[in-house]
């Protein structure tokens, strides 16, 4: 495997997001900007390249996500796929094809995969001990359970992965597991499952990882894998009991879908498929290389399980590399979308419209390439102003505004080149090779850092040369100087794109030039003399302290909230199922408290006596704490009527007031509209 094969084609993929929740800074700086880098790059290659992304849509975080709202799994992802995709639109992610796993030909696709998998013997079929919640009558796949990893100590490790340390589980590892529908302790109970023997893969796996990509892929990466591989692989369940998903297409499988992680990363095939009916080349051709681009909580799944599953049908290619990066944190915390700690992009792009640029350029300077990095508003500021602005687009301005100025806005032409000009020419002509170099390995901060290196060099070529000085003397000069600074221009445009696509698309405009191929790049003389220009565009703005305070208040608003919310008790987890039948055995009535006076000896009760619309009755309730008597005669309330009666320090109850209890205990009534006369029925 050392000799590297030669490509004739691309098919890079992104990772999938969950359609439960829209899109943050730190999607975009681990996955989608570095991807879209890349395929701008190969494109302006003249390469055969396609990108593809979706919205992976099956999974426990969408049908949690689904009874939390109270709605179907399908309601909520039509919801975040549509936002997503707008997302992706709107900060120049330049997809071929943005599709979604809960589409026909991804059920087709997937089910097929399975099938002939299946068909082929490469499943073992066994019967297991799962998780069950007896209170809700539901085996619990994945997130449903929750408990303590075994690695870390995690405490809301995942029933599949751990997102403390990454590990991947089963839910059986977990210590002191919990079911996330009633909060109970689940029980073991059988049921039959599709496992992928991973062990069999192993032998092959560490001899295509270990040995064939040591020295290309990443370390972090090939760490991951590493340790994954040596630690021993087991068999995997790839089907779940569960009803939202790809149906587990065989026989004797009712109530059991396709696990989320073995059909999503099969969402690229399927989207693929869609694309175009030429799709197979992209998929089973040796010549095209193959890239997923992912964040590093997905490294087994893609390096790992997706591998095998592609080995094991036979027919695929296998990815040439997996790029994955680090997380990226924000002012020094891990992003989390439960505690809203992120920078959302619609949110982003609410305050500061038009600037996709500007974020897409600190997010790859800040990409966590190698390790885990920070976000800070400051930053932020910092290379909008004193790089953004001052750097690149001061130097596109100069060179614009003094064309204009003493040219009227026409190339001028050369005279003669000077020593100097001869340096900075031939430095020029390093940049597009040595940046390619840094993508073509997918070191993306590098590309950009070098990138900016050209307009520094730009920059320090008009001052040294001081052309508002010499004009005065010797236009002729300035007239070389400004074509040379006009040609660092173009290349510039060149070599932004896959950067800034929207700035890079404003300096051609200037320009008057077309996008040119990445090789274009390195020849010096795009711009003829006697070329029109446009006049500048403001390419970027200072961003004062105004809006970066705003920001960092936002968060630390958060901050409060999210302290304030960990002080109080949870809310109690929600009960077991009931048939209506059981809810209209209890009669519950509109009534008014009549009187009201302390039990003698307690300090917990209060006997009141209740207009009941059909009776006048004696009621003992618990609530003498929180209400003096006096303050709840005349109250309107719900009151339980055919509960048993029963007898509270020598005092017979005859019903029960319907209250609210905070998850603090402080109690408030539960009161009927005005206009409920006594006796209305509760229903
Ligand atoms: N939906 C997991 C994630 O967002 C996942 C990726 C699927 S890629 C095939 O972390
Ligand atoms: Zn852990």
């Amino acid at each position: 495997m050392s000799e590297k094969p030669v490509y004739k084609r691309y098919t890079v993929t992104s990772a999938l997001p969950y359609a439960n929740g829209p899109i943050h800074i730190g999607h975009l700086a681990g996955v989608y900007v570095p991807a879209d880098i890349y395929v701008r790059f190969l494109r302006m290659n003249g390469e055969d390249v396609i990108f593809i992304g979706g919205s992976d849509e099956h999974g426990v975080p969408i049908t949690i996500k689904a009874m939390q709202q109270g709605v179907s799994p399908q309601d909520i992802v039509d919801q975040y796929h549509g936002i997503i995709k707008k997302s992706f639109e709107d900060f120049g992610i330049s997809f071929d094809i943005y599709s979604r796993t809960s589409n026909k030909m991804h059920q087709e696709t997937a089910s097929a995969f399975f099938r002939k998998m299946y068909e082929a013997g490469q499943f073992i079929e066994k019967v297991s001990e799962q998780y069950f919640d007896e209170a809700t009558g539901q085996f619990l796949a994945d997130r449903y359970i929750t408990g303590t990893c075994p690695h870390c100590s995690f405490e809301k490790a995942y029933g599949d992965q751990c997102e403390k340390c990454g590990t991947s589980l089963n839910a059986t590892d977990l210590i002191a597991p919990k079911s996330v529908l009633s909060g109970n302790k689940p029980v073991l109970r059988e049921t039959r499952h599709w496992f992928l023997p991973l062990d069999v893969y192993e032998p092959w796996l560490r001899e295509w990882i270990l040995e064939g990509h040591k020295d290309d892929w990443k370390i972090n990466v090939y760490g991951q894998c590493k340790s994954w591989i040596d630690q021993g692989l087991q068999p995997r369940a790839v089907t779940r009991d569960l009803d939202w998903g790809v149906k587990v297409p065989v026989e004797g499988a009712e109530g059991k879908v396709l696990y989320v992680w073995f059909d999503a990363p099969i969402g690229y095939i399927s989207a693929t498929r869609e694309l175009t009916p030429d799709w197979e080349k992209y998929w089973k051709d040796k010549e095209t290389k193959l890239v997923h681009f992912i964040g590093k909580d997905n490294i087994v799944f893609h390096c790992i399980i997706f591998p095998a599953m592609l080995k094991a049908e036979g027919t695929y290619i296998l990815p040439d590399n997996v790029p994955a990066n680090e997380f990226l944190n924000l002012e020094g915390d891990k992003i989390s979308t439960s505690r809203n700690w992120a920078v959302w992009l619609h949110e982003y792009l609410e305050a500061f419209p038009g600037k996709q640029d500007v974020l897409r350029y600190v997010l790859t300077s800040a990409a966590p390439e190698t390790k885990d990095n920070d976000f800070t508003w400051k930053d932020f500021q910092t290379r909008n102003n004193s790089e953004l602005v001052a750097i690149l687009g001061n130097f596109i301005n100069r060179t614009i505004v003094l064309t204009h100025k003493y040219f009227d806005g026409k190339v001028p032409p050369v005279a003669e080149y000077t020593a100097i000009d001869k340096t900075t020419m031939e430095e020029m002509r390093q940049f597009p090779v040595r940046i390619a170099q840094s993508i073509q390995n997918y070191r993306f901060r590098e590309a950009l850092a070098e990138m900016m290196n050209l307009a520094r060099l730009g920059n320090k070529y008009l001052t040294d040369n001081e052309p508002w000085k010499v004009f005065m003397n010797d236009p002729v000069r300035v007239g070389t100087v400004l074509n040379v600074s006009l040609q660092i221009c173009a290349q510039l445009s060149i070599v932004a794109e896959p950067f800034l696509p929207f700035s890079a698309a404003k300096i051609r405009h200037t320009l008057h030039l077309d996008l040119m191929s990445w090789q274009e790049a390195s020849s010096l003389t795009w711009l003829t003399a006697g070329h029109q220009l446009e006049q500048p565009e403001l390419l970027f703005q200072l961003i004062g302290d105004g809006p970066i305070e705003a920001q960092v208040q936002k968060l630390m608003d958060t901050r409060i909230a999210n302290e304030a919310l960990q002080d109080k008790a949870p809310v109690k987890p929600g009960k077991a199922a009931i048939g209506f039948e059981d809810f209209a055995k209890a009669d519950i009535r509109v009534g008014t408290i009549l009187e009201a006076e302390k039990v003698a000896k307690t300090d917990k009760l209060l006997r009141l006596k209740i207009d009941t619309g059909l009776d006048q009755r004696t009621v003992v309730s618990g609530i003498a704490k929180y209400f003096a008597p006096e303050e709840i005669i005349g109250k309107r309330v719900c009151v339980l009527i055919n509960l048993e009666a029963r007898k509270l320090k020598g005092i017979e109850s005859q019903g029960m007031i319907l209250m609210a209890e905070n998850p603090d205990g402080t109690l408030f009534f539960v009161t009927p509209g005005d206009g409920a006369m006594n006796g209305a029925d509760v229903k």
